[in-house]
């Protein structure tokens, strides 16, 4: 998920994807860049920060869930299984998984090569037994996990409730895709955010000091920094939104008065008001959960939720 630059205060060069991304994403209307691009290394730390909230659940009832359900995840899924991460486990809930079903292997899946390393070698640390296999790519398509694996049966790990970035029809896609990574008697632990009343939700993205609105407004930052663009950051105001039609949270970035700024020399006008659709994360109900998880090729097994029931992690099998 981190997506370290070369060094603090270097100049990166721009990523093309980064580029093409934010250039379609403000000429299309309604503008909307993808999600993905919070995280250069000032937005990782920035979402680091937006787990420790007081309004931001997920994260710590999450990683409250997998504490307290691993005897009966271990009746579920036995020991020995090789567990592959997607996106590639920097949190605290890897090592609560992989204390829990102790598996023969793990495989981290993510695009920064150079995050993957890094965190791949602190839990070596950690878990100096355990064979480690990173593996760098893309999730959302079909991978060949590596070799020394392929016998094992498979437990998929998909925490954070990353999938709620998607549209339903993306993350049956994603779904289906590592359903075939994953290949026959494979299981998945996947966590989702469940829908609740929008007076829990709205505040767990627009918090009272800030920092969700610090996350937003740094991916203005980022193409300033990085696709040399004159943004007038200060203009624009975080806005977090419950989308009930869409059992979504939406952020976005709105113009507090009228703009004009150049991105790589291309001119842009946006007038006050206007917005910049910035990240969606889906919430679902038990019922809801488990059709996108059908839809996706999964047979649910089982579920664990917190005693508010604010969050949820399934086990799904192929
Ligand atoms: C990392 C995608 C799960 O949607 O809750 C947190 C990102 N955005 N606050 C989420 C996020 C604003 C987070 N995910």
């Amino acid at each position: 998920m981190l997506k370290p630059e070369i060094e603090d205060g270097q100049m990166s060069l721009a990523d093309p994807a980064f580029r093409a991304d934010v250039l379609a994403g403000l000429e299309r209307s309604p503008r909307a860049i993808p999600a993905r691009w919070f995280y250069d290394r000032k937005g990782s730390e920035l979402f680091e920060a937006i787990t420790d909230l007081p309004e931001y659940y997920p994260t710590r009832t999450e990683t409250a869930i997998l504490k307290t359900m691993c005897p009966d995840l271990v009746t579920h899924v036995g020991r020995g299984r090789a567990v592959v991460e997607f996106g590639s486990g920097s949190s605290t809930k890897t090592p609560v998984l992989l204390r829990c079903v102790e598996p023969s292997a793990y495989v981290p899946i993510d695009i920064s090569g150079d995050f993957l390393r890094d965190s791949a070698r602190a839990l070596q640390q950690a878990f100096p037994d355990l064979p480690i296999h990173p593996l760098e790519g893309d999730f959302m398509r079909p991978l060949a996990l590596p070799a020394m694996v392929a016998d094992a049966p498979k437990l998929g790990f998909f925490p954070g409730s990353t999938i709620g970035n998607m549209t339903p029809a993306m993350a049956t896609d994603l779904l289906r895709a590592m359903r075939g990574s994953l290949g026959e008697g494979a299981m998945l632990l996947i966590g989702m955010d469940r829908a609740k009343s929008s007076d829990v939700l709205v505040p767990a993205y627009d918090d009272a000091q800030g920092v969700t609105a610090a996350f937003n407004r740094n991916l203005l930052d980022r193409i300033n920094r990085e696709l040399d663009g004159t943004i007038p950051v200060e203009a624009f105001r975080h806005r977090a939104v419950w989308n009930d039609d869409r059992s979504r949270i939406e952020m976005h970035l709105a113009a507090t008065r009228d703009v004009d700024f150049t991105i790589e020399g291309r001119p842009f006008a946006m007038t006050a008001g206007e917005t910049i659709h910035t990240e969606n994360s889906h919430k679902y109900g038990p019922r809801d959960a488990k059709i996108l998880l059908r839809a996706g090729g999964w047979t649910p097994v089982a579920e664990w939720t917190d005693p508010d029931q604010l969050f949820s992690v399934y086990l799904a099998e192929a």
